[in-house]
């Protein structure tokens, strides 16, 4: 099997435990889990489905609050370890580019990706209709508002860590504006983080009945040394309601709506009491990863039955091992994506 390098700078400090004796899945989990529990805020009954990254001398995040009213907002929180985290009281304050304090109705499932030197937040929020929202800070203090990137209905965004031939490159899912029963990963480009085009499908659905019903983005895509390592969500309907798990897939590196291996199992399912019960039960949803360049590990953050977050490890030798072992792919995943 080839040696697969991940691109990017090293995290020493970053969380880590060695995969325990006679594990045999791809992914194991931190044995502190869940690391936030209920009611972490006075005002806020869940945090779930978030995104961390590293930043000064320890860990941001951008962090998924339900408050008491049942209303999802991003609230900002900081680490020393990436495991215990401390949050903003309230929710961040996001304006537009005079300045002017404007904030989404709501706003959902953010991801946190660096590009050159600027942070870009992005979530789901309503534009009558769920769509995607994206705002762009340098120090966490500031929060501006770009243009929403996209028409209603689309839901989980997250832009590559890098320009792809020259270009901003994100990926979402087109929905409704319910519980979507469907769905599929696309790609488009933007020069300028304002005007979006070139959409490119990436994949979609498989004949692997853990993602039967529709899938969506996770964490910003990994860059490695052999392509994009693209951590996603996969969702079966089942009689009693939907089970999210974690799939793996690898893009092409200069045209990522190429897929070049797809895993056919899925490497995270529900299976602990934090992912099998809460809020909404059977939920594994990836949203960030840290990765430490000089080993080769990465940490999974997910959120866990719409209540909790978890970490779950792996590195990238084993998972793209995995993924190539049980590799199917559709005939539409090699394609470029455009008819
Ligand atoms: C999806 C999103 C996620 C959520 C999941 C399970 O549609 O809303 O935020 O984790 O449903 O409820």
């Amino acid at each position: 099997m080839s040696q697969i390098k991940l691109i990017g700078s090293p995290l020493p400090s970053m969380p880590w435990q060695e995969k325990p004796a006679g594990c045999t899945a791809p992914v194991w989990r931190y044995s502190g889990n869940p690391i936030i529990g209920r009611n972490p805020l006075p005002n806020v009954a869940r945090i779930f489905n978030s995104a961390v990254m590293p930043y000064e001398d320890g860990y941001i995040g951008v962090f998924r609050a339900e408050q008491r009213d049942g209303i999802p907002h991003i609230y900002l929180g900081r680490s020393r370890d990436a495991v215990h985290w401390e949050f903003d009281p309230e929710r961040i304050p996001f304006t537009d580019k005079s300045g002017k304090p404007f904030l989404p109705p709501y706003a959902y499932d953010p991801r946190l990706v660096k590009v050159d030197d600027i942070y870009y937040i992005m979530w789901c929020q309503d534009m009558f209709g769920p769509t995607i929202g994206i705002a762009k800070t340098t120090d966490f203090k500031t929060f501006t508002r770009l243009e929403n990137p996209f028409l209603p209905y689309n839901r989980n965004a997250v832009l590559f860590p890098r320009k792809i031939n020259g270009n901003f490159v994100m990926l979402s899912r087109p929905c409704d504006n319910g519980h979507t029963a469907f769905g599929e990963i696309f790609l488009s480009e933007s020069p300028d983080m304002e005007f979006w085009g070139r959409h490119r499908h990436v994949m979609g659905k498989s004949g692997s009945w853990w993602e039967s019903l529709k899938i969506g983005g996770g964490s910003a895509p990994i860059e490695t040394s052999e392509g994009w390592l693209m951590f996603y969500h996969g969702v079966v309907h089942t009689c009693n309601g939907y089970v999210y798990s974690i799939g793996a897939a690898i893009l092409d590196l200069a045209e990522p709506s190429k897929v070049l291996h797809r895993c056919s199992n899925y490497i995270l399912t529900p299976e602990e009491w934090y992912e099998e019960r809460g809020f909404v039960p059977n939920v594994c949803f990836p949203c960030a990863t840290l990765t430490d360049s000089d080993t080769g590990r990465i940490a999974i953050y997910y959120g866990c039955a719409d209540s909790y977050v978890g970490v779950a490890f792996t590195t990238v030798q084993e998972v793209w091992d995995y993924i190539l072992k049980y590799d199917k792919l559709n005939d539409e995943d090699v394609e470029l994506g455009i008819r």
